[in-house]
């Protein structure tokens, strides 16, 4: 299969990296066709990018828009830069990109949450060069995440396209994360993997390197460096082994980041350097248990979500930074990237603050008619029309690999999931999954576990996929969805349930994807009322309960981190309140509760092995 390269763009002593993000021009094109890549926009509004364009404007009209708009910056080469390769990347743009230079296409991607790159120099002119970008934020029933797509005539006869998202997020839209252009050398390092095999016995590794390359080298040097810059190993060649002993294991919460210098030697001199930090550290799922390194690894954190105040489903560092401080401090390890795959720059974060990530693709809302009304659902599964009417398969195709080519390397990815809440037990589900997951596993050079994230209905007698997983995920509800204001039985359903599919699959593990309850903060009640702090509460103690009882239990990440922007509906105030943070991370009273309860469970060895 072709490979995609998605090197980040790094600095080093054969690259430079330019940063076009900033203030750029935005327009919607009203009516569609309105403007093309020949002129540019004539507009007074502006846009930061990177950052959703919805909360930059206090117009609703703007805010709600569904179709097309234009984003234009201008820039400029410095002279010396002239005879290099010169690449443009995209962090991502959602949904839909088609990228010009001076009025000439450049490049077009789909798919909101993964990077895309494009060779300019053919394109770039003496002087300013404008870079016009038109965006789309439809979703419909071939794209995923996936879209109620409506389209209406206006009384110009012009289209007017709705979107009713098929999922419980905010439709945020634009260019979402960094536009950077760099350069390379002519003869270029162009992919880097690193798979390593970790002898536990002996403490030492063996580092297997594949390098690509564009151009022509004499020699490939590989140097690994360790935390005190000594280097600790060396090989030759495009495809290698670096044996590394008393190796410094990349442990949850206590990582350890080795440094490959992969150098591109020609006529005796260096011609491209390229720097991947990389984790030694072992995965493998056995006898009902996730190990890390050999023991016993216990999930204890969250469901996410990219989204804050105003930069919308942006990159924002500084909360990336804020989270996994206040992941730490209550205890947790591990959080898993719903509902798509995050910024390369929280991917990067994670490996060095040893936060264990289960990387999601944005496969939600393979479900037709989603909708919180799981009881009424949970009658029709057998007539479920989801695999007839979805076209989603070649967007999940392209996207997996996408994922898997980004972050392969990462050592805080331990586990792919392959879609959310998808219709696992409706008729067709294991024909359309079987082939993703052969997909996955052939494109991951580190053979990762597999998973998917289990809605309600997906219980051990409706379900039709559990056998492609490694790992059971399950998203539950009982005392919100279902039983709403009741606990008293939310202990003994877990427990039943979880025993059922401990029973059928003894070797899988079984975690806890989602769980939670919408708590408004600030809101009390003395008799634990819904949506009050102390109901919160009471909902998480009532489940911590079942699952200290199931030994195959290996992890609980809660619904949610922070609240976090949606559509509008009756079910939702400003959103999903389900957050054990706000939107701006002050603690809910559960913050105390769960940080008590996971600073006393040790991420490693908790449920030994027998
Ligand atoms: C599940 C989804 C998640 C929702 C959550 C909820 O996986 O995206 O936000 O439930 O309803 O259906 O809060």
């Amino acid at each position: 299969m072709e490979e995609i390269n998605l090197l980040y763009p790094i600095t080093t002593n054969t690259r430079v990296v330019l940063d076009l993000d900033g203030v750029w021009k935005f327009q919607v094109e009203e009516p569609v066709g309105s403007i093309t890549e020949d002129n540019p926009l004539k507009t007074d509004e502006v846009m930061a990018v990177p950052a959703s364009f919805n909360d930059q404007t206090d117009k609703p009209a703007l805010r709600e828009h569904n179709g097309y708009f234009w984003y234009e910056t201008n820039f400029e080469v410095a002279d010396i830069l002239q005879d290099q390769r010169l690449v443009l990347r995209f962090g991502s743009v959602t949904h839909e990109a088609w990228v010009y230079l001076n009025g000439k296409k450049l490049t077009h991607h789909k798919g909101g949450f993964t990077p895309f790159e494009v060779e300019v120099n053919d394109f770039l002119v003496p002087g300013k060069n404008r870079l016009s970008v038109r965006v789309s934020n439809l979703l419909d029933y071939t794209t995923l995440p996936v879209g109620n797509f409506s389209e209406t005539k206006d009384e110009n006869g012009d289209p007017q396209y709705s979107v009713d998202e098929n999922f419980d997020f905010y439709n945020y839209a634009g260019i979402h994360r960094p536009v950077k252009l760099y350069s390379t050398p002519k003869d270029y390092i162009s992919d880097v993997t690193i798979v390593p095999d970790v002898n536990l016995n002996d403490g030492s590794a063996n580092v297997n390197f594949d390098i690509d390359t564009g151009g022509s080298f004499d020699d490939i040097e590989i140097k690994i460096i360790d935390e005190n810059n000594n280097e600790v190993g060396t090989a030759k060649g495009t495809s290698t082994n670096v044996e590394i002993n008393n190796v410094h294991l990349w442990q949850p919460l206590n990582a350890y980041i080795y440094t490959a210098k992969i150098i591109g030697i020609k006529n005796g001199k260096i011609v491209d350097t390229y720097e991947e930090p990389f984790g030694v550290r072992k995965v493998e799922v056995k006898s009902g248990r996730f190990l890390i390194n050999g023991e016993p690894f216990y999930f204890k954190g969250f469901g996410k979500h990219e989204d804050t105040y105003v930069n919308g489903k942006g990159l924002n560092e500084a909360y990336n930074v804020l989270d996994i401080k206040l992941m730490k401090s209550m205890g947790a390890n591990s959080f898993r990237t719903s509902h798509y795959p995050y910024s390369d720059e929280m991917m990067r974060l994670c490996d060095r603050e040893g936060i264990v990530v289960i990387e999601e693709t944005p496969a939600v809302g393979l479900m037709v008619d989603f909708g919180f009304d799981i009881a009424n659902k949970m009658d029709k599964i057998d007539e479920d029309p989801t695999w007839s009417k979805l076209k989603t398969g070649d967007a999940h195709r392209q996207v997996i690999h996408e994922m898997i080519d980004r972050d392969k390397n990462h050592a805080c990815v331990v586990m792919w999931s392959i879609s959310n809440e998808s219709a696992h037990y409706a008729p067709g589900a294991h024909e359309y999954f079987e082939p993703l997951f052969k997909l996955a596993r052939e494109l991951d050079p580190q053979k990762r576990p597999c998973t998917y994230v289990a809605i309600m209905m997906t219980l051990p007698d409706t379900d039709k996929c559990t056998d492609l997983v490694d790992v059971i995920s399950l998203n539950r509800y009982y005392g919100w969805y279902l039983t709403n204001g009741d606990l008293s039985k939310v202990t003994d359903t877990v427990l039943q349930e979880l025993n059922q599919w401990q029973s059928k699959y003894p070797d899988k593990p079984i975690i806890y994807t989602e769980y939670g309850a919408d708590t408004i903060a600030g809101v009390h009640s003395p008799y634990n009322e819904p949506f009050s702090e102390e109901y919160q509460v009471e909902y998480y103690k009532k489940y911590s309960t079942a699952f200290d009882e199931v030994k195959n239990f290996t992890g609980e990440q809660v619904w949610n981190f922070a609240d976090f922007q949606t559509k509008f509906g009756i079910q939702r105030v400003q959103g999903n309140k389900k957050g054990i943070f706000t939107r701006s991370r002050e603690p809910k009273m559960a913050a105390k509760y769960l940080s008590d309860r996971w600073n006393n469970i040790p991420n490693l060895g908790f449920k030994k092995l027998k």
